[in-house]
């Protein structure tokens, strides 16, 4: 089996990823969207990694997602929205026993992305680390952070899961990988929305602490009902310790918000509305809000979905 790493999408974390592991000398290659993408990519002939003040250039090959070659394994890494759409163009090339590794924050798009390929393995992560564009094919990294990585379907850890230290890549493989994406999803719920709405840095939120409270007790109330427990543990004390710690930030949905963006509003809230929704719970708090947002949104002429 081949030990490539297709890497699709070279935005922000899918740039982190591919400098590192091309750094550490693994064999890398990106799947960009389309030839027009690919030809800009070309013209430049690589990525740039940016630590503190230092860049680093790599010269990572690339091809367009119409290519044939067999994919083995394929870093996902668009955001929520884009991911099962990429997969169906993706699928005809993935080999037998291929092993996606899904970097999406929030919940669904996973499942999304399963339904289109049944025979590969999908491997669900959660990252706390941080990076963004300054340019095209140019990548900042801007917070360190952790990576956690399992497969709901299979304890084993991958084989090539040692890529990830050799490369500096911060990871654990854990059983528990959907506990953890519904945490950091309860977190995001309790705190993105109320930043976008209020038009603050998280910081902001310590003036409207009461709303986050009501949140977070309907989170927890919905984490037991869809059988996460532990998710729910000391959900309101770690959100305003985030709150604290983040107070000079500016959420990711904010910034999607303000650059015009796209939210993964459907992946985060909206995930944990149809959830409460199907399990018959009504969180009035967690719903108000959901259509607070979607009346931002739209007055914006942002999608909503
Ligand atoms: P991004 O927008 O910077 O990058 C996504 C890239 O995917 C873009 O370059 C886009 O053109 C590309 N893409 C989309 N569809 C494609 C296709 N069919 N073929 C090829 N490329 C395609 O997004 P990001 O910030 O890297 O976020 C990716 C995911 O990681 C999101 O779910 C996000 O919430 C999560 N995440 C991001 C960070 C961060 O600091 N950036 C941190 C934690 C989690
Ligand atoms: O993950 C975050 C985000 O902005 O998306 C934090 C900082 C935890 C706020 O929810």
């Amino acid at each position: 089996m081949s030990s490539t790493w297709h890497i699709l999408g070279a935005g922000s974390l899918g740039s982190l990823w591919a400098c590192r592991l091309a750094r550490a000398g693994k064999a890398v290659r990106l799947i960009l969207r389309d030839p027009q993408r690919l030809a800009a990519y070309q013209a430049v002939g690589g990525l740039s990694l940016i630590e503190q003040a230092h860049s680093s250039f790599f010269a990572i090959p690339a091809e367009a997602d119409e290519a044939h070659a067999p994919i083995h394994r394929l870093l996902v890494a668009c955001k929520a929205y884009d991911a099962a759409p990429a997969l169906a163009r993706l699928a005809p090339r993935l080999a037998a026993g291929a092993e996606l590794i899904l970097l999406q924050n929030g919940l669904g798009s996973q499942d999304e992305v399963a339904d289109q390929v049944p025979h590969a393995r999908c491997i669900f992560a959660s990252s706390t680390e941080g990076a963004f564009r300054p340019a095209d094919w140019q990548v900042q990294f801007a917070g360190h952070g952790f990576n956690w990585l399992g497969d709901p379907l299979n304890p084993a850890p991958a084989e090539w899961f040692s890529d990830l230290e050799e490369a500096g890549i911060p990871a654990q493989w854990t059983v528990d990988i959907l506990s953890r994406l519904w945490r950091k999803l309860a977190l995001n719920c309790a705190i993105n929305p109320l930043t976008v709405l209020h038009d603050c840095q998280n910081g902001g939120l310590l003036e409207h602490l009461s709303e986050v409270d009501a949140l977070c007790a309907e989170l927890a109330q919905l984490l037991h009902c869809c059988g996460q427990p532990q998710a729910a543990e000391g959900l309101n004390e770690e959100v305003q310790r985030v709150i604290l710690a983040t107070a000079a930030n500016y959420s990711s949905m904010y910034q999607d918000v303000r650059h015009g963006r796209r939210t993964e509003l459907h992946y985060l809230l909206g995930y944990a509305c149809r959830a409460a929704h199907r399990h018959g719970l009504a969180l009035v708090e967690l719903e108000h809000l959901r259509q607070r947002l979607v009346d931002n949104l739209q007055a914006r002429g942002l999608p909503s979905d």
